[in-house]
Formats: structure tokens, C-alpha cells, sequence
């Protein structure tokens, strides 16, 4: 097929939420024109180009005419740095100064609109905002909107390897490197920063965590000058550039004998190092380690801990203003749990709460949300709330590694905001998660969220088309907890589909509805896993990477669960709040979506709806498999509304939805009946 013919084609998909669509109804039109037929911008810096080139596209696409610059216009745009204009529109300092420097005013007055950004990021994400605006058919008659973030960092994290593959990427190849090399697409990274930035994200490391040998170049004179074209493109969208680091690189790149963070050759070694980055990169934010964890080095080797290791980093970065962003996904993934008291749920805590207070100020810790790792559904990490005195981002997963891959439908918005509302109790009640990462429970110099990318080079971004959804609401909910998962939703509908409202009805039900389907079909009440090891996609009941020990669900014949209680379990129910830890070690408080995750039970154990854990599971396998032939009849009903690479795109991803969904049915089921053998209370047939 002809390549623009393809691309027509795939148009739709490819803009995601920036569809800009053309405006027909001739009062709408009108009324918006009034505004965008003249703008100022006052300065043309980067920021303020890519401002221009937003607008100029989206009016094209919206009215099919252009907009006119000029010094007095309708539409005026600028900065709180302009205070003559602001004087001269009636905005007063006070307005502003309640704002944080990535804010905006948008008002209208008198058929003049004016957007004033605290920074000209704010300006910028006015803008992006204005036009939300527009697509979404508001008016904007008397229209008066004070806005900024909630969270200071917004982050996503590339999984991206050199060679162009993505590590848990199901998008197809990475749009950052191919072969070998940086790529050369620029009109694809840049419209991939307008989404970004468009959704409020401000931050983003372009390569995977796990930095193998070629990776760790990525810091040196083989391809810094490439990295700075990159740079270059986000940092004009307001997002600010990373690299993943190899602990390791001193050994490396340096030839020196040791990586130790307390030798002071190594010491040396990473300032000239980051020296030589800031000369290229002036605006660099810093940088991502992964250490000590799945085979990757770190401070362990020299017996150091991981204060040691980030602050030799944090030292080196800090007369930049650079920020070293330190995971916590550190677990020995040898460890033999037999004892069962061994247990890698607690390993983050036991590590890192003993060096709270430790870490230099520009160190953050970065925290998975739970736990393991991106489970369907895990309790909050007991890390949120036991770090008082450290600078800390939560991370997510956008990608949906366990979660069905871009195959499989999932909204993640709804679990996220669960997390965020999670109240650790840790100063009394309001302790939430979202008042720890938006700083403000322990005054933290630096907080935020990042979050794992589900882009790859497909035209639709994210493989599954409806998994936009996932970026998108990302974005909105980290720049503004508050909302909720229903509005995002609808906002991303009318944004990515149009307004028609049998659409906009069916998809959320779609959508809101997907991620306790996928949950039914999987693995319900917090077990976990379950997945077929190293790719994890699709059923295998045994099925755990390290799995040498035996099952990590501990099915037997009577029941199935981990102990993670103080009595006679793993005793990590203590790594929260008295409150908490409480509420979860004890049975019969317990939330039932959690029980597994904290108790091993008999099968005919009662649930909070009457039920044993047998006949729920039985259920809820049965149920998701119906549930997920009623998405494929919501979205065949919605033929006629969506163009038809889109539509096909989803609906294939559909069927092999339905196919997953029999198996982990059919392999799920019969697995525990054999187990407990008790037979299912409706005399279903367990396998088809
Ligand atoms: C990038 C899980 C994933 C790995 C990932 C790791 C991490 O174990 O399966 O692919 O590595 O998490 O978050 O570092």
C-alpha cells in the first residue's frame, strides 16, 4: 500500500487526542474564530515556537484558515514576566501569585481571550488547555480558568533499548533508537512531545532501566550529540531529558578498577562525567539507576548501601541542579522462600526505610506502586508513608505487562486513583499517598509520579488503540488528582472519538468495566502472578520467573493464599501503619480484593458477599469470560461511529482478548478443582 494512502488511513489513530477535527456547525465555528483569527505572543523562545506551531496546526485543522500574528489581537498569550499586559487586561499579580511556575490564567473578556502561563511552560500548557477547550465544545464566553499542577515531577520512564526493542513494550519498536542508533525521526519524537506535553507530562528518561553494555554509552562521546538532538525536541515541549545509568559505568567506560560510590577516583570519575553531559546538555535533568536488582550492579558489591550509591551520584549532579532518581525495585530475586517467612513483598521497606533521612536533597526514591510488581491488584507500597524524611516519586505502569498486554482491555485510571486515595495513616487520617507524592503531608523538596511508557512506533501509538486512554489519563490525573477516573475518561472519548453520545456511553462503560473484568478472569482476590514466566502474557497457574521454590501462591489441597501475618506469616502486614496493619492481618477485616494477597485460607472460606473463595473464583472466571463477549458486542455496535483502521485495530485486539480470557477460565478452574475437589456449585463445565 501506498504510504500516504497508509497514512490517511491511520491518521485518526495516530493523533490520538489531538484530533484538532474540523468544525462544522457555523456558530461554533464563528464563536471560536472570533478568538483565534489574531494572536500575540510576545517572545519566540523554544517554548514559545512550539506554542506557535500548536496553535497554527490546530486552527488549520479546526477552521481550514490561519491565524493572523500580531502585536493586538484577540487571543493574546503571555507570561506573568509581562506585567505592562497584565496591568493592561485587568489581571492582577495576586491571581498569579498563587499559581506554581507551571500555572496558568485563562480569562475572557470583552470577545478578548487572554492566557497568562506563571513560566512560559504555563503558557504553554494554557494553550494545550485552551484548546481542550475547543475540541471539547465549550464556550468561552465570560470563561475564567486558574489552573497548575498538583504534582511537581510527571514522568515517564522509556523502557527503550538501543537496538529499537522495548523491554515490556507491546507497541512495536522503540521510536527513540533503532539498530543501534538515535533515530533520526523528528516529526515523530516531536509529535510524541505534543502529546506529552499536551497531557501535562514534564519529564521523561529515554532508556530502559536496565542498561546493558551499548546502553551505557548512551553518557559518553558516542552518542551524547544524538542525545542532545533529543533533548533539544522535549525540552522545547516543556519535558525535561534522563538517561538510565549502569551503575557500573565508572568499571565501564572509566577502565578504573572499581565502581565503589566511596572510592574517590570513582568520585572523581562521575563529576567529569557529568561535567561532559551538561556541556552538551545545559538543561539535563539527571539520572534513573536501577541497582542491585535482577542482576543489575550496585553499592551491594562494595558492601556500600543505597545512600551511598545515590549520593555519589547526587554530589556529582547537584552544582547542575541534577536529580538522581534511585528505584527501589530492589529484591533478591534468588531468595528461597520455603520458609515462609522469607518474602519479597517486604524487601523495598527492609532496605530502604533504615536510611531514611540518609539521602542527599536532590535524591528521590522512585517507588512501585505495590509491593511486587504491577500486579492486576496489590495493597499500596508500605514504603509510602515509613519514609519521612526522603524525597519520593511513585511509579506506575502504564505499559500493561501483567495486565494483558495491549491485547487485553484495561483502563488503569481507576487503580491508580485507588493508590493515590490510599490513606497510610502514618499522621493520622488524610495520609494519602497523593499528599505524600504532591509533597505537601512531609514538605518534601522534590515529589511527583513517573510512570512506565505503553508507546512504541505503531501508528496508533500504543498498539491497542483504546490504550491511549491510559496514556492520556496518566497525564491528567498526575497533573490533577482530583479528578476522577470518570472525567478523564469522557474527556479522552469526546477528545479521541467526537462527540456523538452513543459513543461517548458505551465506550466508558467499556472502559470503566475493563480492569475488574480483566481482574475476573486472572487472578481475583490479590494473588497475583500466575503468568506464563519471562514474557508474562496469558495463564500458567504455576507459572512464577523464580519459581525453583515452588508455587508463589501456596495452593494445596485445603487452601491457598500468603501468610503475610504477624502470627504465623511473613509478618510484612507490620511494614504499615498500626491501623493498617491491623485491618489487614486480621481476617475478618481484611478486604476480600486483598484477602489472598494477606492471608492463606481454606477454599470454603466465607468472603464479605457469602461466598466460599472457590465458588468466587469458579464465578468470577465464568464472569469474566461473558463480560468480555459483552465488550466485543459494545464495540461491534459501535461500527458505524469509528473510522475503519481504528475500529478494526480493537476489534481484532478483542478476539484474542476473548481467547485469553476461555484460557485462564478453563486452565484456572480446573487447576483448583483438582486441587480442592470441590466441584463447582452450578455444575459448570470447567473446560471447554
Ligand atoms: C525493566 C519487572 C519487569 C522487568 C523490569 C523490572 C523493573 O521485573 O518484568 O522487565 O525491568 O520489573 O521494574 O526494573
Amino acid at each position: 500500500m501506498q504510504h500516504v494512502e497508509m497514512e490517511s488511513m491511520t491518521e485518526q489513530a495516530y493523533r490520538c487526542w489531538l484530533q484538532y477535527e474540523t468544525i462544522l456547525n457555523k456558530q461554533e465555528e464563528a464563536h471560536y474564530w472570533s478568538y483565534v483569527q489574531t494572536i500575540s505572543l510576545q517572545k519566540e523562545t523554544l517554548i514559545g515556537q512550539a506554542i506557535k506551531r500548536e496553535l497554527n496546526l490546530a486552527v488549520e485543522s479546526m477552521f481550514g484558515k490561519t491565524s493572523t500574528w500580531q502585536e493586538d489581537a484577540q487571543l493574546v498569550l503571555t507570561t506573568v514576566a509581562d506585567k505592562a499586559r497584565l496591568r493592561k487586561h485587568g489581571i492582577n499579580q495576586e491571581e498569579i501569585a498563587e499559581l506554581n511556575e507551571e500555572g496558568y490564567i485563562i480569562k475572557e473578556k470583552d470577545n478578548q481571550l487572554i492566557v497568562v502561563g506563571a513560566s512560559e511552560k504555563g503558557l504553554l500548557y494554557g494553550v494545550f488547555h485552551l484548546l481542550r477547550l475547543i475540541s471539547q465544545k465549550q464556550s468561552l464566553t465570560d470563561l475564567t480558568i486558574q489552573d497548575a499542577p498538583q504534582n511537581q515531577i510527571r514522568m515517564l520512564n522509556q523502557w527503550d533499548n538501543i537496538d529499537g526493542s522495548i523491554e515490556r513494550g507491546y507497541s512495536g519498536q522503540s521510536i527513540f533508537y533503532s539498530n543501534g542508533t538515535v533515530t533520526t525521526d523528528e516529526k515523530r519524537l516531536t509529535d510524541y512531545a505534543r502529546l506529552l506535553a499536551s497531557v501535562g507530562i514534564n519529564a521523561i528518561s529515554i532508556n530502559n532501566v536496565n542498561v546493558w553494555k551499548e546502553e551505557t554509552h548512551l553518557i559518553s562521546e558516542r552518542y551524547l550529540t544524538d542525545v542532545q538532538r533529543l533533548e533539544e525536541i522535549f525540552q522545547s515541549y516543556g519535558v525535561t531529558v534522563y538517561l538510565s545509568i549502569n551503575f557500573a559505568s565508572p568499571i565501564e567506560l572509566g577502565h578504573l578498577d572499581t565502581a565503589d560510590p566511596l572510592d574517590a577516583g570513582v568520585q572523581q570519575w562521575w563529576k567529569e562525567k557529568v561535567a561532559e553531559i551538561y556541556s552538551y546538555m545545559p538543561r539535563f535533568g539527571g539520572f534513573v539507576v536501577k541497582a542491585d536488582s535482577e542482576h543489575r550492579p550496585g553499592p551491594f558489591t562494595y558492601e556500600r548501601d543505597h545512600a551511598d550509591g545515590a549520593n555519589l551520584l547526587a554530589d556529582a549532579l547537584s552544582p547542575y541542579n541534577g536529580m538522581v532518581i534511585w528505584r527501589c525495585f530492589v529484591y533478591n530475586c534468588m531468595q528461597d522462600w520455603r520458609d515462609r517467612k522469607t518474602d519479597r513483598a517486604r524487601a523495598a521497606y527492609d532496605h530502604f526505610v533504615p536510611l531514611d533521612g540518609r539521602f542527599r536533597d536532590n535524591v528521590v526514591l522512585q517507588i512501585k506502586n505495590g509491593p511486587m510488581d504491577f500486579q492486576v491488584r496489590e495493597p499500596v507500597s508500605p514504603l509510602f508513608g515509613a519514609l519521612q524524611q526522603t524525597n519520593q516519586l511513585l511509579e506506575f505502569q502504564i505499559t500493561q505487562e501483567y495486565l494483558g498486554q495491549q491485547k487485553d482491555l484495561c483502563y488503569l485510571v481507576p487503580m491508580w486513583k485507588e493508590v493515590l486515595q490510599f490513606d497510610t495513616k502514618v499522621q493520622g487520617e488524610g495520609s494519602t499517598v497523593q499528599s505524600i507524592v504532591n509533597g505537601s503531608l512531609y514538605q518534601a523538596k522534590i515529589s511527583g509520579i513517573a510512570a512506565v511508557a505503553n508507546s512504541g512506533d505503531e501508528q496508533s501509538w500504543t498498539g491497542h488503540t483504546l490504550a491511549q486512554a491510559n496514556l492520556f489519563g496518566y497525564g491528567r490525573l498526575t497533573w490533577n488528582a482530583d479528578l476522577t477516573a470518570e472525567e478523564i475518561l469522557h474527556e479522552w472519548i469526546v477528545l479521541t472519538f467526537g462527540h456523538e453520545e452513543k459513543l461517548k456511553r458505551v465506550l466508558s462503560e467499556m472502559l470503566l468495566a475493563s480492569w475488574s473484568i480483566y481482574e475476573n478472569y486472572t487472578t481475583p482476590l490479590g494473588i497475583g502472578w500466575m503468568v506464563n514466566p519471562n514474557h508474562h502474557y496469558g495463564v500458567n497457574v504455576d507459572g512464577y520467573e523464580y519459581s525453583r521454590w515452588g508455587t508463589y501462591h501456596f495452593a494445596d489441597r485445603e487452601g491457598l493464599g500468603v501468610d503475610r501475618t504477624r502470627e504465623s506469616g511473613t509478618a510484612f502486614v507490620d511494614q504499615y501503619a498500626k491501623e493498617n496493619a491491623d485491618r489487614f492481618n486480621a481476617l475478618d477485616q481484611c478486604p476480600d480484593d486483598l484477602l489472598l494477597f494477606f492471608h492463606h485460607v481454606p477454599y470454603t472460606h466465607r468472603l464479605k458477599n457469602g461466598k466460599t473463595v472457590i465458588q468466587h473464583y469458579y464465578d468470577s472466571h465464568f464472569e469474566g469470560v461473558t463480560d468480555v463477549e459483552w465488550l466485543i458486542s459494545e464495540w461491534q455496535s459501535l461500527k458505524s461511529l469509528i473510522d475503519p483502521y481504528r475500529y478494526k485495530n480493537v476489534a481484532e485486539r478483542l478476539q484474542l482478548q476473548l481467547s485469553n480470557a476461555r484460557e485462564w477460565r478453563d486452565q484456572v478452574n480446573t487447576y483448583f478443582l483438582r486441587k480442592s475437589g470441590i466441584p463447582d456449585a452450578d455444575g459448570r463445565k470447567m473446560y471447554e
